[in-house]
C-alpha cells in the first residue's frame, strides 16, 4: 500500500456500493482510498477488483486519514442508521476544520440534518447524498443528490459530476440545497419509484386477468411502451422480466411469492407527506398496496369466502384499443404521482425554510436511477422554463397530456371496478385529478358536521356573507338550538 496523503479521495464501506463507486471514481482519474470496518476485505478489494487501478487501501482510521489530500474528502456507504454515527465518532478526532464528510448511504433525512447540524458546531462540512442507481449506477454512472454544507460543493463538485450519469451530454448531479435536503430528496425519490412500479404491477394484472394476455404478450406490450412516452429503465425491466423463463420453459415470474418486501422510505415519504399536509395520494397507495400483499395468509382465505364478479373470456373486445386505454392510463397516473411528488417537494422547501432547485431535482432523476425516463427530461424543460411553477399539472405540456389521456385512465379505471381488479395507484390518481380540478368540494358539509357535533367553526363562501354571516370570521352555530354559543379551540376532528 503506498504512503503519504495521496488521495483525492477516501471512500468508507467496502460492499456493493462503495466498491463500485470506488472504481467509477478511479475511472475518471481520481485516486480513491478504501477503507472497510472488517479490514480483511480492503486487502481482498486491492488485489482483486480494484487491482492496476489508482486506489489504495488503509488499514486502520488512522492510515485513512494519512493518505488524503486536505481537505479530506471522505464519503461513507455504509448501512443506514448507527453505523454512519460510529464511523462519524470514528473519525472525528483525526478531522481538520474544512475536512468534508459525506454520507452517502439511505440515511433518513431528520438525522442527516442532526448530523449536519453536529459537524457544523464542529467545523466539520458535512454533505447528505442521495445515491441512486444500486450497483450498476455506482459503478457506470449513478444519480447523485448532494445537500449540506454549502461550501463542501465546490472541493467535491468536480468529482461528484465526473462519476455521475450524464443525460444529454449533462450530468445527472447538482448540489441539492442545505441541511438534510440531499437525503430528502432521495427519499421522495424512493417514494416516487414505489408508485412506478405498482403502476406497473397493476397494468400487468390488468393485462393477465382482464385481458387474458400471457407473460410474453404482456412482455410486448411493455417492449412497445418503452418506445413512446412511457420510455423508462423500470418498464425495460418489467419487460424483460416478463420474458423471462425457468429452466421448465414457463416464466419465473409466475412462480414468485406475491409478497412484497420494503426498506421504509416508501413509508418515510407517505409520513412526510401526512406530516406536511400534502396529498401525496398515489404513494401512500402504493405503499399500502405492499403491506396488503404481505396479508397473504388472510388473503387466501378471504378469497375463498369474499365473491367479486366474474371475469367473462371476452371481457375485452378490441385488444389494442384496450391496451391504448392501458397506456394513457399509465401516462396520467405517473403524470399525477410526479405532479404529487414535487408538491411535497415545494411544501418541504417551505417548511424547513430549503432553497431547492426543482429544474436540477428533475434532471439528477432523469438519469442513472432507478426511476430515469425520458419523461423527466419533459419535466426539466417545464421547470427550467418556470422554477417557481405553481404545480406541474398547471404546466401545459402536462395539462394537455392528461387532459387527452384521461378518456382511456377513466376507461380502464372503469374496467378494472367492474371486474374486481384492484387498482389502487391508478384508482387514487383519478380521484386526485378529480379532486385537484374541483373549484368545489364537499368539504363545506364537513365544516358544517364539524361545526354541528364539536363547534369547530366554518367561514363562509363572500358571495354569500351576510350580516348574520359575516365574511372572514369564525361562526358557530347552534345547529339543534339546544347546544351552547361556544367555539371551540381544542378539539380537533
Ligand atoms: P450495506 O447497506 O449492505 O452495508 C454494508 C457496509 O456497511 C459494509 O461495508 C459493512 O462493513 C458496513 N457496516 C455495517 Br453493516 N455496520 C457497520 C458499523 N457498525 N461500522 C462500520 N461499518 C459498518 O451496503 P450497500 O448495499 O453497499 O449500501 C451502502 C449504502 O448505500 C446503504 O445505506 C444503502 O441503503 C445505500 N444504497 C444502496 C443501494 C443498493 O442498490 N444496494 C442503492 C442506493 C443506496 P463490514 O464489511 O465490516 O460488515
Amino acid at each position: 500500500m503506498s504512503q503519504g496523503a495521496v488521495a483525492d479521495f477516501g471512500l468508507i464501506g467496502l460492499a456493493v456500493m462503495g466498491q463500485n463507486l470506488i472504481l467509477n471514481a478511479a475511472d475518471h482519474g481520481f485516486t480513491v482510498c478504501a477503507y472497510n470496518r472488517t479490514v480483511s476485505k480492503v486487502e481482498h478489494f486491492l488485489n482483486n477488483e480494484a487491482k492496476g487501478k489508482s486506489i489504495v487501501g488503509a488499514t486502520s482510521i488512522e492510515d485513512f486519514i494519512k493518505k488524503l489530500k486536505r481537505p479530506r474528502k471522505i464519503m461513507l456507504l455504509v448501512k443506514a442508521g448507527k453505523p454512519v454515527d460510529y464511523i462519524i465518532n470514528d473519525l472525528l478526532p483525526h478531522l481538520e476544520k474544512g475536512d468534508i464528510i459525506i454520507d452517502g448511504g439511505n440515511s433518513h433525512f431528520p438525522d442527516t440534518n442532526r448530523r449536519y447540524e453536529e459537524l457544523s458546531a464542529k467545523g466539520i462540512l458535512f454533505v447528505g447524498s442521495g445515491v441512486s442507481g444500486g450497483e450498476d449506477g455506482a459503478r457506470y454512472g449513478p444519480s447523485l443528490m448532494p445537500g449540506g454544507a454549502e461550501e463542501a460543493w465546490p472541493h467535491i463538485k468536480e468529482i461528484f459530476q465526473s462519476i455521475a450519469a450524464k443525460s444529454d451530454g449533462e450530468p445527472c448531479c447538482d448540489w441539492v440545497g442545505p441541511a438534510g435536503a440531499g437525503h430528502y430528496v432521495k427519499m421522495v425519490h424512493n417514494g416516487i419509484e414505489y408508485g412506478d412500479m405498482q403502476l406497473i404491477c397493476e397494468a400487468y394484472d390488468i393485462m393477465k386477468r382482464i385481458g387474458r394476455f400471457t407473460d410474453k404478450e404482456i412482455s410486448e406490450v411493455f417492449a412497445t411502451w418503452n418506445k413512446g412516452v412511457l420510455d423508462s429503465f423500470l418498464i425495460e425491466i418489467t419487460r424483460d422480466i416478463l420474458a423471462y423463463d425457468d429452466v421448465d420453459g414457463k416464466p419465473l415470474v409466475e412462480k414468485i411469492l406475491d409478497t412484497a418486501g420494503q426498506k421504509g422510505t416508501g413509508k418515510w415519504t407517505a409520513i412526510n407527506a401526512l406530516d406536511l399536509g400534502m396529498p401525496v395520494t398515489l404513494i401512500g397507495e402504493a405503499v399500502f398496496a405492499r403491506c396488503l400483499s404481505a396479508l397473504k395468509k388472510e388473503r387466501v382465505l378471504a378469497s375463498k369466502h369474499l365473491t367479486g364478479p366474474e371475469i367473462p373470456e371476452d371481457a375485452v373486445k378490441d385488444k389494442k384499443q384496450f391496451v391504448d386505454d392501458l397506456e394513457q392510463a399509465l401516462y396520467a397516473s405517473k403524470i399525477i404521482s410526479y405532479a404529487q411528488g414535487f408538491m411535497l417537494i415545494g411544501e418541504a422547501a417551505k417548511t424547513y425554510g430549503w432553497k431547492l432547485n426543482n429544474p436540477a431535482i428533475a434532471l439528477m432523476w432523469r438519469g442513472g436511477c432507478i426511476i430515469r425516463s425520458v419523461f423527466l427530461g419533459e419535466i426539466t424543460k417545464a421547470y427550467r422554463e418556470n422554477p417557481d411553477l405553481e404545480n406541474l399539472l398547471l404546466h401545459r405540456f402536462f395539462a394537455d397530456a392528461v387532459i387527452k389521456a384521461q378518456q382511456g385512465w377513466r376507461k380502464t379505471v372503469g374496467l378494472a371496478t367492474t371486474y374486481g381488479v384492484p387498482t389502487p395507484t391508478f384508482s387514487t390518481a383519478l380521484a386526485f385529478y378529480d379532486g385537484y380540478r374541483s373549484a368545489r368540494l364537499p368539504a363545506n358539509l364537513l365544516q358544517a358536521q364539524r361545526d354541528y357535533f364539536g363547534a369547530h367553526t366554518f367561514r363562509v363562501l363572500p358571495e354569500e356573507a351576510s350580516e348574520t354571516l359575516p365574511v372572514d370570521k369564525d361562526i358557530h352555530i347552534n345547529w339543534t338550538g339546544h347546544g351552547g354559543n361556544v367555539s371551540s379551540t381544542t378539539y380537533d376532528a
